[in-house]
């Protein structure tokens, strides 16, 4: 510490704490800057910063449960039976290592030199953070037989660390309620993405048991709802839930788990016999979403292995046409993780590792464990290379449907689909498209729309299921060839078939507006399962919507008022008084021109629901199961993976 640094000012803060406090005020003027954004994400990231540092204390090998309890305020408690967070005096700040890491920005585990920090958030910003978006935080240390604990409030503490009785376990409890000024959107925590998260975590660690309670609701017998999640095999058992309804296309996953240069890496893979490619990474128990040096190792890997081996069996011989690397992951799920020291994020969402060194260590993984399985399994082997000769064959017969598409494309207004009715406006950001089921709906939503900057593009009853047909089917398909021209998207450059060309986009808004029943939900499904598979940029990038028409009429006299919920019927009906005469909507095709404008369409009244991908590996699961072979309860998984976005946020 320098002599200027211990100067005190006026209030008797020492400029060292000057500065500190102006990390964690900087934390509540710039939340994003820290979580990402302060709705719904940035809400359940708050659980995923604490839960972090309880899995680094597993990590290194101190700590078996994590707890996580959703409290009934919406508030949170994190659990560990780790060794407790220090709490004697930190020398160089002079106060509890506890404080200092609750109050200090980048604190973190520093001051343990031993520690080997690979977890860490999407920001790795550490708890304080979250202190400082909490209106309140309780901590917690059950450490050498004595029990420890400190509050604050939005990160200032109230009181030093006080020892408050004595104990014969061990570990941190800390319980934090997000603060209402900050996350003005919504303070309720999502059961499921929570539970997402923790079951990927455990997972992706190994042996480690986290608990969730939810406290906020409990079942038939009196317990609260919750799960405990725990994986023995890790990212084996991983792929095993992945395509628990695909059907696989060889006896056991293949897996590799050791280190490679100083870096550990693990990856599992196995073939099934749809035409999805899932290839799923991690850094440091982060999904990079973008991929990265990791991932093309692992692609590399992969690539010159099965390459290798097919050469070496003679089964190319015969080929008229090349190979492609996308031929080599038609039908694979695979998971890639590794944990880098110091990971380098890149991309416009900064997953994207870009660390040159970790590309080689996952490709030489890859290579070894993928050689010695071909090796012990020849029939798989076999079974690989038919399915990769079959790829590339339906790659050539897609490339010139595809070709087709594109052509079209190509001719500008001459070639967009009859069926569409366009909008005048020509800066796509203002333009929106609402994508209608049926052709009635479609004639209704055509007379409502606001023609200045709303098109319509109706589509004939149900879709491809994409999911389960081959991608030259897809790209043959009528109602999906129009979706590609009205939208004005291409697919395919020389280098990489499947990248997507976003800059002619010709609308900013795509609304999926179907009836709200069961048949309107399985379509909007259909519908979404096809942007998920072909067009995902569009969903990341929050161009897709769900309408949400209302499903009720109430009229009194010359009162009327719509109810999109029962309770919201009823609730209006009690307001009106009397007998009310009610009116259920079964489908867009009930309501007239200006009913459809008034409840669905028009910006000023209208709630869109944005679609938006919270775990890129949970809803690629969530898709193949709803549109593999099981029948499955569609409209639950569109309530849930469509978050509320207010309207025309
Ligand atoms: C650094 C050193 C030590 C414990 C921890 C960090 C620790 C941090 C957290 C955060 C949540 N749970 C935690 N558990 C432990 C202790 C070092 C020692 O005892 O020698």
């Amino acid at each position: 510490m320098s002599e200027a640094k211990e100067e005190f000012n006026k209030n008797g803060y020492s400029a060292d704490s000057i500065q500190a406090l102006e990390g964690m005020e900087h934390v509540r003027m710039r939340p994003s800057m820290y979580i990402g954004d302060v709705g719904v994400r940035g809400l359940h990231h708050l659980v995923y910063e604490v839960v972090d540092n309880s899995i680094d204390e597993a990590l290194a090998g101190h700590c078996n449960n994590i707890t996580v309890a959703i409290n009934e305020d919406n508030s949170i408690t994190v659990e560990d039976d780790g060794r407790g967070i220090p709490v004697d005096l930190h020398k160089k700040e002079g106060i509890s290592a506890l404080e200092v890491v609750m109050t200090k920005i980048g604190a973190g585990g520093k001051f343990d030199k031993d520690s080997y920090k690979v977890s860490g958030g999407l920001h790795g910003v550490g708890v304080s953070c979250v202190n400082a978006l909490s209106e309140h935080l309780k901590a917690t240390v059950h450490r050498d037989g004595k029990i420890w604990e400190q509050e604050y409030e939005r990160g200032k503490s109230l009181y030093p660390v006080k020892n408050i009785g004595e104990t014969d376990k061990r570990g941190t409890i800390v319980t934090f309620k997000p603060d209402a000024t900050i996350f003005q959107q919504t303070l309720e925590y999502s059961y499921d993405t929570l539970a997402s998260r923790m079951r990927e975590l455990a997972y992706l660690n190994k042996g480690i048991t986290v608990h969730l309670i939810d406290k906020r609701s409990k079942k038939e017998d009196g317990e609260f709802e919750g799960e405990t999640f725990h994986s023995e095999e890790g990212l084996k058992e991983f792929i095993k839930y992945l395509d628990a309804t695909r059907e696989p296309l060889m006896q056991h996953v293949i897996s590799f788990e050791g280190e490679k240069n100083g870096v550990p890496v693990e990856v599992a893979m196995v073939y099934n016999t749809s035409y999805a490619e899932n290839l799923h990474s991690y850094v440091n128990n982060i999904n990079t979403h973008e991929g990265g040096t990791h991932l093309s190792g692992f692609r590399r890997g992969l690539t010159h292995t099965l390459k290798k081996y097919a050469d070496e069996s003679g089964m190319l011989d015969k080929l008229k046409f090349d190979i492609a690397g996308d031929d080599f992951r038609e039908g694979l799920t695979a998971i890639v993780s590794v944990k880098v020291a110091e990971p380098q994020f890149e991309g416009q969402t900064k997953t994207k590792l870009g660390n040159r060194e970790v590309s080689a260590c996952v490709s030489q993984a890859v290579s070894e464990m993928l050689a010695d399985y071909l090796e012990e399994h020849p029939d798989d082997a076999k079974t690989i290379v038919q399915k990769v000769i079959l790829a590339a064959q339906a790659r050539h017969a897609a490339q010139k449907a595809r070709e087709m598409v594109q052509r079209k494309t190509v001719m500008s207004i001459g070639g967009l689909p009859g069926k569409l009715s366009d909008c005048s406006e020509q800066d796509p950001a203002k333009c929106e498209v609402f994508l209608v089921e049926g052709d009635s709906a479609g004639g209704t939503a055509k007379q409502g729309r606001d023609r200045a900057f709303q098109a319509i593009l109706p589509l004939r009853g149900k879709i491809l299921n994409v999911e389960k047909a081959m991608s030259h089917k897809v790209f043959e398909n009528e109602e999906i060839k129009n979706i590609f021209t009205a939208l004005g998207v291409t697919i395919g450059t020389e280098e990489d078939s499947k990248a997507l060309n976003l800059s002619k986009l010709r609308y900013h808004k795509i609304v999926i507006m179907c009836d709200a029943d069961i048949d309107g939900s399985h379509i909007a499904t259909l519908i979404l399962t096809f942007f998920f598979r072909y067009m995902k940029e569009l969903i990341e990038e929050g161009h897709v919507y769900i309408a949400t028409p209302p499903l009720y009429l109430v009229k009194k006299g010359n009162k009327k008022q719509y109810a999109w919920t029962d309770k919201e019927r009823d609730a209006i009906a009690e307001e009106f008084g009397g007998s009310v005469n009610v009116q259920r909507y079964k489908g867009l095709g009930e309501m007239n021109a200006e009913q459809l404008w008034d409840t669905t369409m028009n910006p000023e009244f209208r709630t869109l629901r944005m679609v938006q991908i919270d775990n890129g590996t949970e809803a690629d699961r969530i898709f193949s199961m709803l549109m593999g072979d099981e029948v499955p309860p569609r409209r639950d998984f569109i309530e849930k993976n469509a978050v509320y976005a207010n309207i025309d946020a």
